[in-house]
């Protein structure tokens, strides 16, 4: 009997193989006699996508019929990668599709293979959404999440003669057979124009005169959970040239520029802004800022108004997070809309206001907040402009009845900042509304009360909380590290670890057992080779699968050290060159891997990457050190890159100068791979020595608390051994010696501001306890499985049910199904 539970779709081989085909036939429109491998990709993801799609329709029926409180995940960025794997593991019938495949003649991994990366953002705040939303769908909680569906994602990284340049990603070119068009879910989003004062049944008020249209246009990705039918919904907005406005334009007879005009619209979410740190006050920028936050609340208003007449639920059954502060302008949306277009007052449009935001920092540094110029808002965004003032005085006011007349205090919480620019302080505002505020590890929420929110901390205390940062052992291991998957299950007799993460702390008990060490090191040694075999094909050179795979791979960035790292290689090559020849034999080999993007106007962070092609070049090339050290660059880390990278590293690099690092979530991906770190104590690393023990890891540098005096100290604490490899670059060892040179001033030029010098030699101390370590394969394994069985606390699962419980107030919504 048909039960309506279960949906239309059949997973048997021969009900998958009738699909795939019938979707290369009218689909694609190949013929299923003849068609290539990613022909075949394609009608293998229309196949998979249809059931995605039954059950997020099913998933939105059921919350519609329960009407729980939602949380709406509000993020500028999202690094999804690929999605057919994750997505057939998540719906439980991979197995059923591989085996499909194969009886029509094709393998699955070499389709998979033929996906192109989803890359609509940068780096960590980008990469953790999208493993926040796999948690969200997992654990069956009501979410959405809100983004922009850019046209252009992050560049894509080409090196030339060793430096990088980039090409634009028109990800879109093949088509995406993820998303769906809604092309009746369409909100106008304004722009320009002036504020008038009207009287409306004798009330003063506001109406807002814009002087541009756009449409925004949904796009909906489902994304599914994994052991549960619910599948939730990533909507991402894309700009669309509005009707109304081009009415006008063609009334007044310029028929060619109404055209032009309507092309204009579309510009609005062409291009991912490819800064991950400094923010410059761009007008295209805030415009996507506020072309997505207006249709996104516009969306959420539209859904709760199906449900409910009055906005007196509204706080019960919204809750929205902001995603740093990026999307901070819906504060001032959502008011507009409550005062101007509910007519709700503005007392009580408040009171809803602060009771449904909860904003997530990211940043560290002053540097990394985002100030608005108040000319460049009041330009595009008059009436926010007025809504933000108004915010901002009466929070004044209730400040000076709090703390008195502290005028530099008062100056310094402002939401307007006065100055040469007069600008708006994005964060302010997100931390006066919302409810909650969260530092993303323990030490930098922190940090945030104790430094860059301390008079806010002081203020509301209890509005501060921490939300140690998580990463998806769905996408991480299951998807990632097939073999690991396997072993795991194997070991703990179970597959419950993939929704319930802290089982792993299960392999503790057998970490000294040989033979899990030996199956362990298998693993390992398999994925070492896939590893290989890219190097190859990416940079030609071959490297030996028996040397320490030591890797870094991140965004470029000063403060995460990557120079330090290839100061410490060039170290290690002079050693090994200034050795007597019978000495050469208690070198542990190394191939050391270094990847990531510098963004496209970050000077420095572009000549590391020349400087580690420059070293590269010399090493590789020298025979006489042959397979004792190798330096490879990996061009265009990405999410799928990472999937290659991560399960074949033995050990990796979480470097940055102590206090600069709000989290990493590398270090948990590569962590609950079985790789040893190799780190400073800065972000989430604290956290994962809480877990694993210090005895596990390879710590090194200066702690944070120590960092302000060592900056103050200078540069008399270069030790020799930095300052000849310095000299080595200087002198033109690796040639490009000019060109090297403001790079090498950063080191010892008198600063050191990210203290290279006063850290390298500890740097080099824990790489030596790392070689001594490697050189003993049974502790080494041993660690190797400690670290990947400490690993729980560091599933977005864990932190996204700390969301939900202590900060949006959400619960589970499953729907009825066995999955
Ligand atoms: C304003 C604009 C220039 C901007 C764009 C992107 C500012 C910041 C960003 C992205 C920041 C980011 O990725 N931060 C990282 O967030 C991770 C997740 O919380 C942390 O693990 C990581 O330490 C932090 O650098």
């Amino acid at each position: 009997m048909f039960r309506l539970m279960d949906g239309f779709l059949k997973n048997d081989s021969i009900s998958l193989q009738q699909d795939i085909l019938r979707h290369v036939e009218y689909t694609v429109a190949r013929s299923r006699f003849n068609f290539d491998d990613f022909e075949a990709y394609q009608a293998l993801a229309h196949s998979v996508r249809d059931r995605l799609i039954e059950r997020s329709h099913d998933t939105q029926l059921y919350f519609k019929r329960k009407d729980p409180k939602r949380v709406y995940f509000l993020s500028f960025e999202y690094l999804m990668g690929r999605s057919l794997s994750n997505s057939v593991i998540n719906l439980g019938i991979r197995d059923q599709y591989a085996d499909a495949l194969s009886q029509l003649g094709f393998e699955f991994e070499v389709l998979a293979e033929q996906e192109g990366d989803a890359a609509l953002g940068n780096g960590g705040l980008a990469r953790l959404s999208a493993c926040q939303m796999d948690s969200m769908a997992t654990l069956d909680y009501p979410a959405w999440g809100y983004g922009l569906r850019y046209e252009y994602g992050l560049f894509r990284q080409v090196i030339l003669d060793g430096f990088q340049h980039e090409q634009p990603d028109f990800w879109l070119n093949f088509g995406n057979p993820w998303e769906t068009e809604r092309v009746h879910v369409t909100y106008p989003v304004k722009f320009y124009g002036v504020v008038e004062e009207e009287n409306l049944n004798g009330e003063k008020c506001n109406v807002w005169i814009p002087g541009e249209v756009v449409e925004a246009v949904a796009y909906d990705n489902p994304i599914p959970g994994y052991g549960t039918r619910n599948t939730i919904t990533l909507r991402l907005w894309a700009g669309k040239p509005s009707d109304q406005h081009d009415m006008e334009a063609y009334n007044t007879g310029d028929y060619i520029n109404a055209v032009v005009c309507r092309q204009k619209a579309e510009n609005i979410s062409s291009v991912l802004y490819p800064d991950d740190r400094s923010f410059q006050g761009k007008e295209l920028r805030l415009k996507q800022q506020y072309f997505f936050v207006s249709a996104s609340i516009q969306d959420i208003i539209r859904r709760f108004k199906e449900a409910h007449s009055n906005f007196d639920e509204f706080p019960e059954k919204v809750a929205l997070q902001l995603n740093d502060t990026h999307p901070s302008l819906a504060i001032a949306e959502v008011m507009r809309v409550l005062v101007d277009k509910e007519h709700l007052g503005w007392n009580k449009a408040w009171d809803i206001a602060c009771k449904i935001f909860s904003f997530t920092i990211h940043a560290v540094i002053a540097e990394g907040l985002e100030k608005i110029p108040v000319d460049l808002l009041g330009s595009l965004l008059p009436r926010h402009l007025q809504i933000i003032y108004e915010i901002n005085f009466t929070f004044v006011e209730e400040l000076k009845k709090r703390i008195g007349l502290d005028y530099n205090r008062l100056s310094r919480m402002s939401i307007i900042e006065e100055g040469a620019v007069k600008s708006i302080r994005m964060a302010n505002l997100a931390i006066v509304c919302s409810h909650t505020v969260n530092g993303v590890s323990k030490v930098h929420s922190e940090l945030l009360k104790a430094k860059l929110f301390k008079d806010f901390y002081e203020l509301w205390p209890q509005k501060f909380q921490c939300k140690t940062n998580g990463v998806t052992q769905r996408r991480w291991i299951v998807v990632s590290n097939p073999s690991l998957c396997a072993l795991i299950s194997k070991w703990l007799g179970t597959e419950a670890w993939i929704r319930d993460v802290d089982l792993l702390t299960g392999l503790r008990a057998y970490a000294a057992d040989p033979d899990l060490q030996q199956e362990w090191m298998m693993v390992k040694k398999v994925n070492k080779m896939r590893l290989a075999e890219y190097i190859e094909a990416m940079s030609g050179v071959k490297v030996s699968l028996d040397a320490m795979f030591d890797v870094q791979t991140k965004r470029i960035h000063e403060y995460k050290r990557q120079l330090l790292n290839i100061l410490g290689i060039i170290h290690r090559y002079d050693c090994i060159k200034n050795m007597e020849k019978s000495q050469r034999s208690k070198v542990v080999p190394r191939v050391c891997i270094i990847g990531g993007k510098a963004a496209p106007g970050y000077e420095i962070a572009k000549k590391i990457i020349k400087l580690c092609h420059a070293v590269a070049e010399k090493i590789n090339n020298d025979t006489d050190v042959g397979d004792l050290l190798k330096l490879v660059f990996i061009p265009d880390y990405n999410v799928s890159v990472a999937e290659l990278v991560i399960p074949g590293a033995d050990l990796s690099q979480h470097i940055s100068t102590a206090g600069h690092e709000a989290s990493g979530t590398g270090s948990m991906k590569f962590l609950m791979n079985g790789c040893l770190l190799l780190a400073t104590e800065d972000g989430s690393t604290v956290e994962i020595v809480e877990e694993i023990g210090a005895d596990n890891l390879f710590l090194f540098g200066a702690k944070i608390h120590e960092v302000p005096k060592l900056r103050e100290e200078g540069s008399p604490k270069m030790p020799l051994q930095c300052a000849r490899v310095i000299r080595m670059v200087r002198d033109g060892y690796f040639g490009f010696k000019d060109y090297f040179e403001s790079l090498c001033d950063t080191v010892d030029g008198g600063k050191d501001f990210y203290l290279l010098g006063s850290d390298f030699e500890s740097y080099l101390e824990a790489q030596a306890a790392a070689d001594k370590a490697f050189a003993d394969p049974n502790k080494w394994t041993q660690m190797s499985i400690l670290s990947a069985a400490g690993s729980g606390r560091f599933s977005s699962d864990r932190t996204i049910r700390d969301y939900a419980e202590k900060t949006w107030g959400i619960e589970p919504c499953r729907f009825p199904s066995d999955g």
